[in-house]
This record gives C-alpha cells, structure tokens and sequence, in this order.
C-alpha cells in the first residue's frame, strides 16, 4: 500500500486531533491525492492573514487599498469556472430510485471507479489544507461538523468566513465523534518546476455526493458552491438526507426576524432560487409609512428547521458568513449589504478601479445622475470603460460575481442570530422569478395547499448557474439543485412534518408563495421590490394576526388593494391589479406544466398534491 509514510510525506498530525476515524481518513486521502504537504487549519485570525498573503503572493488575490477597504481581497476566476455546474452534480446513492428523476444519478461502485484515477495524484505540488468546520454554533445539539480536504487556499480562506471554522471544532469531535468527510480538488497537479496560475481548476468537474455514507467528493472547480463544501453540498444535499432520516429540514431559506412597533417578533423562512435577492430581503429595511417597523437577518441563503418540543419550528442559519450576488447591490437595493462590505471581504469576479477598490454593474445607480466609473480592469483583467461597455455590451463584474463576508459585519445582524436553540418561525415564504402568470403574493388555505404552492413553483434561471439564463423551469422549494434524495419523497416528507406538528395541536406557520417578477408590457418589472416588500410581509403578519381577510381565489388567497399599506408609495390599484392579476389561459398553461412535473414525479408523488391540483383544475374550470 502506498501510504503515507511510505511516500516519506509526514502527516503532522497536530496533538489537539485525537479522532481515529479522521486521522485515518486523512491519511488515505493524503496517499490518493498525493500533496506535497499537509496543512492543518486552526482558524486564527493570524492564520487567516498568512493565507491571503500567500494568495497575493501568488496572483490569485489582489489587495484591494487599505484605506477605502481595509483588509479586503479580489480574486478572478478562471472564466470557465464562475457558477455551480448542475449537469456535473450527482447524487449517488445506492438505488436510482432514492436519488429521483430531478438529480444525475450514477451507481456509487461506478462513480468511485471513476473519481479514482482522478484523484489519484490530484494534488501533486500543492499543499492539501484540512479544514475543520461546524455548520451551526460550536457544540450545539443542532450542529454538525465536517472536514474539508482542500487543495485550495481560496478554499480554506472562504470557509473561515462562510462557517465556524478551527481548532476549537476538534474538541467537539472528541475522539470519537462523527463529521461529513468533504474532499476536494481544483484538479490541477503541478509537475516539478512547473509555475502555478491564478486559478487552477480543470475543465473535468465531479461535484459528487454520496447520501448513505455521507460523503463529499468535488474536482475540478474553485468556485463557490462547487469548491466551499460546507454550502449546498454539506448543509443542502447531505443534510436534507439527514433531516429526511431525522425528522427535520434543511432547506434552501433566508430567516429574517421582523419586529412591529409594538415590539412583536415574528420570524419568517423564505425560499427564492440563487441570485433572487435572498440576501436583500434578509437584509430588507423596512420604507416610508413603516416607522418602527425592524427587519433583522438570521441567515440569507439556509436554513436548518427542527420540531421542537412545544409542536413548533425552530430554524438556525448552519452558515457564519454571506457568500451573495455582488451585481446590483446598491444603497437602494440593501443598504445593509453594502456596509456589510466596507471591511474585511473576499470580493470574487468583480471589477478593480484604478485606486485600488471595486466595482460592479449597479453600484452606480443608488444616485440619481452618478457617473460610470471611468476606468476599471473588468473580472478576466481586460480595460472597460462606459464607452467600451456601450458599444460591446461587455460587463466589468460577472453576473454571478459574489462577496464572501462575515455575518458579524451585517449591521442588520438578529441578536439571536447564533442562538444554538434557533428562532420559532411563523411563516414560510416561497418565491419564483416569473415575468407573469403568478400573483405578488398568495397563501396557502392549509398547509398541504402550502406545500402544492411550494411544490409547483416556477423561476426563470439566472447566472447563479452555468447554462442558460431566463428560461422558466421548476423548480420545487428552490431545491430543484440542492435535495439530496427524491424529490417525490421530499414532497412527502414535508406533508410529514405538517401532520406531526399538527397532531401537536400546535400552530403550523403559514405558508405564502411570493413573486416580485411580474414584468409590464413594457418589459420592466411593475413592482418596485426590495425594501417595497416589507408591505407584502406586513400583509402576511396582518393574515398570522387574523387581521385581514385577502381575496380567495383559485390559487389561494392574496390581498385586496385596501389592505396593503401604501403610504410612502406611488403604487396604483391599476399597477397593483396587474401583478396580481390571474390570467385563466395562463392558469391553464400553468396546470400543465404542473401536471408535467407530477408525471415525472409520480412514482413516489403524495397522493395529496395530485388532489389539490384536482381542486384548482375545478376552481379554474368554474
Ligand atoms: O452555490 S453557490 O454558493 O455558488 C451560490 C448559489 O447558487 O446560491
Ligand atoms: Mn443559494
């Protein structure tokens, strides 16, 4: 066998890892993978710098000017490697039928025969970073740990931000505890004497997940959720698998607490697609005509939802840090945000301007009047000025191009943000991206209609993911992408947890499905979103309350003009009739495309959803 200390490699081991079963693995994966050298994270601020100093040093991090973004890095990517690949995603367990039809499946004795010679070697020349993370505060009941194997330092960096990243990890794992192995690669062995670049990656990518043991294997990719495995490999694919096993969710939600000037907390989970503003509603700020009104973060992209004993929700954020869509963030848009990003960032792919800062499309647009800059070295490192963007269409940030910050700097950070017991949720809000056919806002009469909405829900595609954008598909939950096993069977599970909950004779939070897309004929979108859509999250605080009685149609119930707070809006009953509004053909096209989801669900489809697409089909034949 060719081990480690056969090949002369010393582990070194740090005293303070005293778990077998990881030491073990660890010492497998250094004789597949072969790196030069073996570096074990403790997640200090001191290590943290050595390792963006390393990735200046080695081109892949630029400085960005002390002064204007104190301790802030930008990082360009390979141009062939800026978004999650789909097609490359599988979920290997050991029957198809477990995976479902939504996921690439591949038998897990023939997907190991192929990862294997890949790795074999992968990290040649490289060092291979042990990064020991916990998604959820350390040593909570809720939390899980992981190890990610890394051979990139951009990696190891980026998981510091995005989870609770170093040594004290060890001491929960103790010396038999259990962790998610999570091994990855950029896929690019160096030769001896051969010069590394700024972005190694490989045109080949595997991001591979196998459910039953709980593994992760990723090459060939270093960005985001491809590369950071503790995100959507970690607390999406495999913990769905756990929650399904355990009893509980791990979904794809922001959780947002939102207090009434009267001091009443709610908190609300909301499920958007990636790059659909998951972030600035996180982070909303409530408008004119809300006065005391406070929206606070808890999470902005997952959320793990648990039953507790009292027959309730409770929802922690599993991340530590926000990896958001950079584009079109602005002191508009979310305010929040952009103070978020005034100190100790990883900014990925977007622009440099010529003092030493960055630069993204809409940056420019929180000012009437303000000027483009006039210069800037655009994401692949080209000169873009305005008139250059004019006459080539060419933009200076990529669209999926993302800031990775700390949750601490979120000046709109909920105090029970870290809470290991999590925060109660009152409502689920599921929300597309469709330029028509599904109203601003809908409730669910019950929670079956709720999880139907949740189910049948469409989006437009963006450049969260490679392929082509604006093209309408489902996309159940928002986890067309991330479930980990049948989507039928997740359909099920969450009609479990409802009828569990309420045997409890608890109450159930409400669910409302949400969509701030509808566009004009004019091609521009009618509502005016962002921080507009506190009025749509007081209506449902208004429903939870008993307060108003909404509009019952055949696709649950929205509101009525005069139930909405307008004041401090220009908003017309005409305007608000068109995004509201529910077009009967385009209801009839819309049931179709349900009835071809549940076809090719329907091997493990809920009786219940074929029954309430029945009801609606007679509300519409009406
Ligand atoms: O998966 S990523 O973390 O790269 C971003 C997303 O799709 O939400
Ligand atoms: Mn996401």
């Amino acid at each position: 066998m060719n081990s480690p200390v056969m090949q002369g490699l010393n582990l070194g081991t740090p005293a303070h890892v005293k778990n077998a079963k990881l030491i073990a693995w660890v010492a497998d994966m250094v004789a597949l993978c072969k790196p030069d050298s073996v570096y074990w994270c403790d997640g200090s601020d001191a290590e943290y710098q050595r390792l963006c100093q390393k990735l200046v040093d080695g081109g892949t991090f630029k400085k960005l000017d002390p002064a204007k973004r104190p301790n802030s890095f930008l990082a360009c990517s390979d141009p062939s490697d800026v978004a999650r690949v789909e097609d490359r995603t599988f979920i290997c367990s050991e029957k198809k039928d477990d995976a479902g039809p939504t996921n690439n499946w591949v038998a897990p004795a023939e997907m190991r025969a192929t990862l294997q010679p890949l790795f074999d070697g992968c990290m040649k020349g490289r060092t291979m970073y042990v990064v020991p993370f916990s998604m959820g505060p350390l040593g909570s009941p809720i939390a899980h740990i992981g190890i990610e194997l890394s051979d990139s330092p951009y990696v190891a960096v980026n998981m510091k931000i995005m989870t609770r990243m170093g040594k004290a990890v060890y001491e929960v794992l103790g010396v038999d505890g259990e962790f998610v192995p999570c091994l990855h690669t950029v896929g690019a062995p160096l030769q001896a004497g051969q010069k590394d670049v700024s972005w190694p990656c490989n045109k080949t990518k595997y991001i591979v997940h196998y459910p039953e043991t709980r593994e992760i294997w990723s090459y060939g990719s270093g960005y985001g959720g491809n590369a950071l495995l503790g995100k959507k490999c970690f607390a999406l694919r495999i913990a769905s698998t756990m929650g399904r096993d355990e009893g509980w969710l791990a979904e794809h939600m922001l959780i947002l607490g939102v207090t009434s000037p009267e001091g009443k907390k709610y908190h609300v989970a909301a499920a958007f697609p990636s790059a659909c503003g998951k972030t600035n509603f996180s982070m909303l700020v409530p408008p004119a005509g809300f006065d005391g009104w406070k929206v606070t973060t808890i999470g902005d992209d997952i959320a793990w939802i648990k039953p507790g004993t009292d027959g309730r929700l409770y929802a922690i954020n599993p991340e530590a840090g926000y990896f958001g869509v950079a584009p079109g963030t602005n002191m508009l848009t979310n305010p929040n945000c952009l103070q978020s990003l005034d100190h100790d960032v990883i900014f990925t792919n977007v622009a440099l301007t010529d003092d030493g800062d960055v630069w993204w499309e809409g940056l420019e647009q929180d000012a009437p009047g303000k000027a483009l800059p006039a210069h800037l070295i655009d994401w692949q490192g080209k000169d873009w000025t305005p008139a250059i963007a004019k006459e080539t269409g060419a933009k200076a940030a990529h669209p999926n191009s993302r800031f990775t910050v700390a949750a601490t700097n979120n000046p709109a950070l909920d105090p029970a943000w870290d809470d290991p017991a999590g925060v109660p949720i009152d409502a689920f809000i599921f929300g597309g991206r469709r330029s028509t056919t599904v109203p601003l806002v809908s409730e669910g009469r019950n929670w079956v209609e709720g999880v139907y909405m949740a189910a049948t829900m469409g989006s437009e595609t963006t450049a969260a993911i490679t392929g082509q954008v604006g093209v309408v598909r489902r996309d159940p939950f928002a986890m067309l992408a991330f479930a980990g096993y049948n989507m039928a069977d997740y359909f099920q599970h969450w009609l479990n947890v409802g009828k569990k909950l309420g045997a409890t004779g608890a109450k159930l939070p409400r669910i409302f499905t949400t969509n701030w897309f509808r566009k004009g004929e004019d091609g521009k979108f009618i509502w005016p979103g962002y921080g507009e859509n506190m009025r749509v999250l007081k209506w449902m605080i208004d429903r939870i309350e008993g307060k108003v009685q909404g509009n019952d149609h055949l696709f649950g119930v929205s509101p009525t003009y005069e139930e909405m707070n307008w004041t401090g809006v220009d908003f017309s009953r005409e305007q608000f009739a068109s995004v509201t509004s529910m077009d009967k053909a385009a209801w009839q096209k819309e049931l179709q495309l349900h009835t071809e989801l549940f076809q090719q669900l329907q091997h493990h489809l809920p009786a219940e959803l074929g029954q309430t697409k029945d009801q609606i089909e007679k509300r519409l034949a009406a």
